[in-house]
């Protein structure tokens, strides 16, 4: 449920609209002022991926000497994060750690999300899971009544790809074959396009449940704990 007490505005002329980056760089600002009472000297942070967590890691830069270091959902964000100088960890060396802070394709009221776009899907699923907090910062074009818009992605070991798609057309999607795209494990990727989801951990139960399926982009038995929506008013905060 939206928290109205919770509501930062932005100073800006509230005559013009804020671009899409222009929200995202808020909402990535939201997410460092929400982490850094969390900080610590022997802390380690879950990281994703994506053009929201980009400007995520490069505002995390300044805090680098403030935590040990990070623990990246792909490759593409473990090499940014090195470029900054942080210094990154291998999940199994960690255990749990206090937060992960991630994107979206969508999120719904109940902090239910569609992930994946970026293809790092199972990477993030298995960091969000050592996680004791999600906090999920997206623009306001992510926020949806019902998930199913934005294509489902669904990572699949290669040689299973066939008959997962056929699994999935029984359920009443549309899947699409991401060509060319193989992810950080190895596998491909399916989009489900006409696939609006009516109970979405329902959804992610069935669709875990198909043989060749590696992971599916709905994240909603563990959703976030706290979603940054970056609105032209301001960076709600949803619970
Ligand atoms: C990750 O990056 C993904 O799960 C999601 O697909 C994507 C969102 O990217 P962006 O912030 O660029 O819209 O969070």
């Amino acid at each position: 449920a939206y928290n109205g007490a919770a509501f930062t505005s932005f100073p800006h002329d509230s005559e013009q609209d804020m671009t899409q980056d222009e929200l995202k760089d808020a909402v990535a600002a939201a997410a460092i002022d929400e982490i850094r009472p969390l900080l610590g000297r022997d802390i380690v942070i879950g990281v994703g991926t994506g053009s929201t967590a980009d400007r995520f890691i490069d505002r995390l830069a300044a805090l680098r000497g403030d935590f040990r270091g990070a623990v990246a959902s792909s490759e593409a964000s473990a090499e940014r994060l090195k470029g900054h100088g942080i210094d990154l960890f291998d999940l199994n060396e960690v255990g749990t750690m206090p937060v992960y802070v991630d994107g979206a394709d969508e999120v719904n009221a109940h902090l239910h999300m569609i992930k994946g776009g970026g293809a790092a899907l199972t990477r993030e699923k298995i960091v969000a899971a050592c996680s004791e907090r999600f906090i999920c910062i997206a623009d306001a074009s992510k926020k949806v009544e019902r998930l199913g818009d934005f294509p489902l992605p669904v990572e699949v070991i290669p040689m299973a790809r066939s008959y997962v798609a056929r699994e999935l057309v029984k359920l009443g999607a549309d899947p699409v074959y991401r060509q060319g795209v193989v992810t950080d494990n190895g596998n491909q990727i399916l989009d489900c396009y006409e696939f609006m989801i009516d109970d979405p951990v329902a959804m992610e139960a069935r669709l875990n449940a198909i043989v060749g399926v590696v992971t599916n982009g709905l994240f909603a038995a563990r959703g976030a704990d706290l979603l940054l929506l970056g609105t032209d008013q301001g960076v709600q905060r949803l619970t």
